[in-house]
């Protein structure tokens, strides 16, 4: 660790980074270039660690860690953190900024430069839509801390999720250009670059009685790793990320042009140009283009060649490949790795088809995140045959010997088409996964549940001992410690700071319950975090909110099976009652939203919309806005939760129970404290198991009793006809807020399907609502709850979950 580096020597080096990088010193530089330098001390420090890493000892596996998206967020104080050296970098840069003071340089020079603008200086790094890609950003930290040799890989798209802008409460999309300061942390590999090859056709010949193939007239493209490092915590172990950036042959490579090709060299061009330019903001909803296609076999394609290059240089030949390498891939996005390893194994190494299927078969993993059929992948035959020539072939084979072993073992025709890898003119990457992968896992008990008794029944009938669960969880030093550093100080006083690396040691809080002073500490730090956030909200949105109100927070990606509408239609009720009854006791409440809609996705954007009409409507009425306030936080992203999760009292997870895999935000808003309102859905389970009922809203259909009523048949206007104030809410929307919009889809598609059956959880909804605010009524017996919950999220750490990955899938010993 880096108990040897010194205030001094940080300064130093900064200097030297001014300098060498910017020609610049303290007096002419801007803040970029400081915040620039900066990093690029701290990323020095790394990559020396990285080279004196010890080669891999003997029989030691490697994890690479497949993931279309990493939602990173800011990695400055992340790696200030992990270092060990936030508290010398703050001395460094405040010393340094005195000493501008001494050289004589003017004040408002100096505006824009202490540690903290630093901090907001970094753009945050948006690889990723929602709970996939921050999963895999904290699980990339877990393995790192706990010294597992690991590498991530993913796509350098040169625009993260778009920067969202709400006009006239409407979402607008724009591009976000994070690499233009985000490329600080990135080292390219040059050096390392590998050919991905698309389209053109399959030519066979035989070589002394052997048939092989050719792949001719293919278009190419460049892939260039750019390597991120990733530090972990209280540890010298350094793992990288490494993200591909395609780039035409041609711009170096003219002979295609001298050749007379230059067709086929402008195709490649333009095909490099587009491939890794934006990421797309579908989130759980799959759309078979063509350009998502060429992204997955892009990313794949290289990082397998990457694996098998490094591979063949330290062991030689692939047959022990799955001795030495565990490649997981998260969801199904990567799943073409699987072929593409198999093609290299054949077409490249010579090897016969049942040694590289084994091979493959021992080393890729897969974890499923979604049940929700519109999520799953399905892709055209034709597109994959055009785009992918040999792979489609490879497809094809792996699907006829799959359907000749279920017929020898007996299986049904229609079970067969039920489990078939390519049926209907479409290739489903689930299926491919679920037979090629040695563990497929869920990420809660109830998901993986759901996926052996529903998804995936008839593959769990055959090789049942491949299923097993993995319950998600966060990487609770960022999303404890490092946005809520008084309450990181007020638990090291009661029990220590080794809950960091040991988050089970949470557990000795509960211990404290009845410590008041303890308890009004806790109260005082939300209090301030509040307040905190009250100002951001002013500043950005310039909408002032009480901190003596009640911060009801749900933050998520906007989907109908996620109920934001769910909550809307309470806050509508909530208006109803106030204006009967302006007297009652009630603690006033700020509700909080935030949430990206996918730009395609109609009804989440005007979901979106309503919110905003909503809010109209209660923060300008005199009467109800003593009692209640309707915020939409625009352009929610990780740096924004970061302020707003250690402000918020009241976490929304209501979803439909069955439908939301897990969750990950349910465990940020328990680790700072707040109080979950939630359906037995996806983690809650367990999150109320742990921290027991009395500390926990539950309420809600379960997923059992959702199935069984939508089997049984359920009427949403039936609910609507009987039950006056829900009536009168749900008229109210349809006869419009004065703003000109017309919300008729949205009641329609309530009273006719109601899919996602809010109405029949809206009145226990309500009610459990109603409890909570009676609760908080009583400081005491809410601030008891609050610390209850910070106490078991010691269970939902990501250092827990990776550990289990490495223990029952991986294989791989935790080196701390
Ligand atoms: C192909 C379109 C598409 C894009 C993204 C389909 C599916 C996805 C993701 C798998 C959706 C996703 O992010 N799922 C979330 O994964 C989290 C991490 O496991 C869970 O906590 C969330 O419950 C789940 O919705």
């Amino acid at each position: 660790m880096n108990t040897n580096i010194s205030v001094g020597d940080i300064k130093k080096l900064f200097l030297g980074k001014l300098k060498h990088h910017f020609g610049r010193d303290l007096k002419d530089c801007t803040r970029t270039q400081a915040f620039r330098s900066i990093c690029l001390v701290l990323r020095d420090i790394m990559a020396q660690r990285l080279s004196e890493k010890t080669e891999l000892k003997g029989e030691e596996r490697e994890l690479h860690y497949l993931s279309i998206e990493f939602l990173l967020g800011r990695s400055l104080s992340k790696n200030a953190f992990n270092l060990g050296l936030t508290e010398k970098i703050k001395q460094a840069v405040s010393e340094l900024l005195a000493s501008r003071k001494e050289l004589g340089i003017p004040e408002d020079k100096l505006s824009g430069l202490s540690f903290e603008d630093f901090l907001e200086t970094e753009p945050d790094a948006g690889l990723g839509n929602g709970g996939l890609g921050r999963l895999a950003a904290c699980y990339l930290d877990s393995m790192t801390t706990l010294g597992l040799p690991a590498t991530g890989y993913s796509i350098c798209y040169e625009y993260g999720i778009f920067k969202q802008a709400i006009i006239d409460g409407a979402q607008f999309e724009m591009p976000d250009p994070w690499l233009e300061v985000g490329d600080v942390w990135l080292i390219p590999r040059i050096e390392e670059t590998v050919t991905v090859r698309f389209g053109g056709h399959i030519e066979e010949y035989t070589d002394a009685g052997v048939t092989k193939y050719r792949h001719a007239d293919s278009t190419d493209v460049l892939a260039i790793p750019k390597d991120m490092l990733i530090s972990g915590y209280r540890t010298n172990h350094v793992n990288k990320l490494r993200l591909w950036a395609a780039q035409s042959p041609t711009e170096i490579d003219m002979t295609l042009f001298a050749g007379g090709k230059h067709i086929k060299a402008m195709e490649q061009n333009a095909m490099a140009q587009v491939i890794t330019k934006v990421l797309y903001p579908d989130d759980n909803h799959f759309e078979g283009k063509l350009l998502r296609l060429r992204q997955q076999y892009f990313f794949v394609s290289a990082t397998v060649q990457s694996i098998v290059r490094e591979h063949k240089q330290k062991h030689g030949d692939l047959r022990n490949f799955h001795m030495r390498h565990v490649i997981h891939i998260n969801d199904t996005h990567p799943t073409l790795v699987i072929p593409e390893l198999m093609r290299i194994l054949l077409d490249e190494e010579g090897m016969e088809w049942d040694e590289a299927w084994t091979i493959v078969r021992r080393s890729v993993a897969y974890t499923n995140h979604t049940v929700m059929s519109e999520a799953l992948e399905c892709w055209p035959q034709n597109i994959v045959e055009m785009l992918l020539p040999r792979v489609w072939r490879i497809l094809c084979e792996i699907n006829d010997r799959y359907i000749t072993a279920l017929r020898e073992e007996g299986l049904g025709e229609y079970t067969i088409s039920q489990m078939a890898i390519i049926w209907n003119g479409e290739v489903r990457m689930a299926n491919l996964c679920a037979y090629a992968c040695f563990a497929v896992n869920g990420v809660s008990a109830l998901h993986s549940g759901i996926l052996i008794r529903d998804i995936f029944a008839l593959q769990y009938n055959r090789e049942k001992f491949k299923f097993l669960n993995v319950t998600n969880g966060v990487d609770h030093r960022r999303w404890l410690a490092q946005i809520n550093p008084e309450l990181h100080a007020l638990i090291s006083d009661a029990i220590g700071d080794g809950y960091l690396t040991r988050p089970n040691e949470l557990r000795k809080l509960a211990s404290h319950v009845k410590d008041a002073r303890l308890l009004e500490d806790l109260a005082a730090i939300k209090r301030r975090n509040k307040e905190r956030l009250a100002h951001y909200v002013y500043r950005e949105q310039g909408i002032v909110v009480d901190p003596d109100s009640i911060f009801d927070t749900q933050v998520k990606r906007l989907h109908e099976y996620k109920r934001q509408l769910l909550n809307v239609l309470r806050i509508l009720r909530l208006y109803d009652e106030i204006r009967e009854n302006p007297n009652a006791n009630m603690t006033p409440r700020t509700f909080f939203f935030g949430a990206k809609a996918a730009g395609g996705y109609y009804m989440a954007k005007l979901i979106i919309r309503l919110i905003h009409s909503v809010a109209e409507l209660i923060n300008n009425d005199p009467m109800a806005s003593r009692f209640m306030k309707v915020v939409f936080l625009q352009n929610y992203r990780v740096s924004v939760a970061e302020l707003l999760i250690p402000a918020s009292e009241i976490s929304e997870q209501i979803s439909i129970a069955g439908k939301e895999a897990s969750g990950t935000g349910n465990m940020k808003f328990m680790l700072n404290g707040a109080l979950t309102v939630g359906t037995l859905d996806g983690a809650n389970v367990e999150i109320s198991e742990f921290v027991g009922n009395e500390h926990i809203f539950i309420f809600g259909l379960t997923a059992q009793e959702a199935d069984r009523l939508r089997r049984e048949g359920y009427s949403s206007s039936a609910i609507y006809s009987v039950h006056e104030p829900l009536r009168r809410v749900l008229d109210r929307i349809s006869a419009g807020f004065g703003d000109e919009v017309d919300y008729g889809d949205i009641v329609r598609s309530l009273l006719i399907s109601d899919t996602y059956m809010l109405l029949a959880d809206f009145e226990s909804y309500c009610r459990i609502q109603k409890t909570a605010g009676e609760k908080y009524l009583s400081p005491r017996a809410w601030n008891t709850s609050s610390l209850a919950n910070i106490s078991a999220a010691g269970a939902f750490a990501a250092d827990r979950s990776v550990a289990q990955y490495a223990d029952h899938i991986w294989n791989l010993q935790v080196g701390r």
